[in-house]
């Protein structure tokens, strides 16, 4: 069998007009029937769309016709058939049916049906759920954002290394740590494999890691999951500014890549595309000084040296249509290893990116202490266990530079990208404090 003839006889809904008026089979689920009595409409859904099927009794003869009428919602199909260009048909193809195999008849009462269904009810049943068309469509275009991570970062040189999840010590603080037994030790989900790229650029020059993050946050809102995924780009010699340089070129990809291969899927969440073009290097930036001054100015209860909270963050990205960048922040109300401004040590170089339209902060990062003595000095004032950063600290003491990285949060991207309320639609099974089920 040819390369063409094998896509015709296993092509996908997505290929269908690839193949107008050829022979196709196709092999999905029944989203949804009606009948005329001698012809039934069959709405097949294969992973990669949606399409009309049209059976008449005549080509089914009367057996199989009343079986096919009879199916419930979600029996999975092999139809085979001709595709007819058809626009009034929904996707503008349809499928004229000349046979058809049930390969499992599902059973009554989907639980999922077109009338409204609660949140809790929905996320009790999310293993189903992924199969209406929004969801389906969230997670493609979650799909398309971390390749494009990927491929940006790989054609900037960039090589991908695995962080372990299983640490001992903490990246972002001991509050938010997940404990483990070990073998007689305790251990802790990585918060972040920052620590373990900062040594993987000593040998590899630039790299990321790609993975999944956990962090026992306490509080209940629409922006944090116990477990979500982070890619986190990190490299030798890079500065602050060269820093914030690959953050914009970076988001800039990822938006350009969904708009460019996955617009239909953003039609079926809502997202009007207009609302993502043009967001284009540069972004606008201001400092944690500015930004405090700004919030202070529209009556917002804010102290300098206070971490923004999500009122905050929303307010300050409401002004721009792009991302914005707020830099300079406390060295208190930040991580320990956060390189300090020359020019203002009490301020840190780091940077976080927020999304506008109310999504918050999608990226964290900064330069890195590259001194030995003011990072052991630092993990001492916040009450680490110097012990389990030596490793880290070795880092500065054969051969040190300067060095940046970030951590974008693949669910917050994905958020804003498709308009979400909440972060849980974000990732197939979403873990917060409140769900680990299914
Ligand atoms: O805590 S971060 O701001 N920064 C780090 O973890 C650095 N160690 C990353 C690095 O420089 N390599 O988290 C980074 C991003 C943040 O901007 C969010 O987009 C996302 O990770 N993030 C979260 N997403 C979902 N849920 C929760 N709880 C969450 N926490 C952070």
């Amino acid at each position: 069998m040819s390369e063409m003839d094998k896509e015709i006889w296993d092509t996908t809904v997505s290929k269908v007009s690839r193949h107008v008026e050829q022979e196709v089979r196709l092999k999905g689920w029944l989203y949804n029937k009606r009948s005329s009595g001698k012809i039934l409409f069959l709405i097949l859904r294969d992973g990669t769309g949606i399409i009309q099927c049209v059976a008449s009794k005549a080509v089914l003869g009367d057996e199989l016709f009343a079986r096919m009428d009879g199916l419930n919602q979600e029996s999975s199909l092999i139809i085979q058939g001709h595709v007819r260009k058809d626009d009034r048909a929904p996707g503008g193809y349809e499928v004229q049916v000349t046979s058809c195999e049930i390969v499992a008849e599902a059973l009554p009462e989907y639980p999922i049906t077109l009338k409204e269904h609660g949140p809790d009810f929905l996320l009790d049943h999310r293993h189903l759920w992924i199969r209406t068309p929004t969801q389906r469509s969230i997670l493609a275009i979650r799909s398309e954002v971390m390749r494009a991570c990927r491929d940006y970062l790989d054609s900037q040189g960039f090589l991908e290394v695995s962080a372990p999840i299983l640490t001992p010590s903490a990246c972002e603080g001991t509050s938010t740590l997940f404990e483990t037994p070990y073998f007689g030790e305790k251990a802790y989900l990585s918060q972040s494999g920052q620590l373990y790229n900062e040594a993987a650029i000593m040998a590899l020059g630039k790299v990321y890691c790609f993975g999944p993050a956990f962090r026992a946050e306490k509080s209940k809102t629409r922006r944090h999951l116990t477990e979500f995924w982070m890619v986190e780009p990190e490299a030798a010699f890079m500065t602050f500014e060269e820093l914030l340089v690959l953050e914009e070129n970076l988001i800039t990809y990822i938006i350009d890549r969904v708009l460019d291969k996955r617009s239909e899927e953003l039609k079926t969440v809502g997202r009007d595309p207009s609302d993502l073009e043009g967001i284009a290097p540069p972004f606008p930036r201001m400092t944690y000084s500015q930004a405090v001054e700004l919030l202070k100015k529209e009556n917002v209860e804010i102290e300098w040296g206070d971490d923004f909270g999500a009122p905050h963050e929303t307010m300050l990205a409401s002004l721009h249509r792009k991302p914005l960048f707020v830099t300079h922040y406390p060295a208190k109300a930040k991580a320990f290893y956060m390189e300090p401004d020359p020019e203002r040590p009490e301020t840190v170089l780091a940077a976080d990116l927020l999304a506008p339209e109310g999504y918050g902060e999608i990226i964290g990062g900064s330069q890195r202490i590259s001194d030995y003595a003011l990072l052991k000095q630092r993990i001492e004032e916040h009450r680490l266990p110097v012990d389990e950063y030596n490793w880290y600290l070795d880092l500065r003491k054969y051969g040190a530079v300067p060095h940046s990285g970030f951590g974008l949060g693949i669910e917050r991207m994905v958020a804003w990208i498709c308009h979400l309320d909440h972060l849980r639609e974000a990732v197939p099974f979403p873990r917060t404090i409140t769900r680990l089920r299914p």
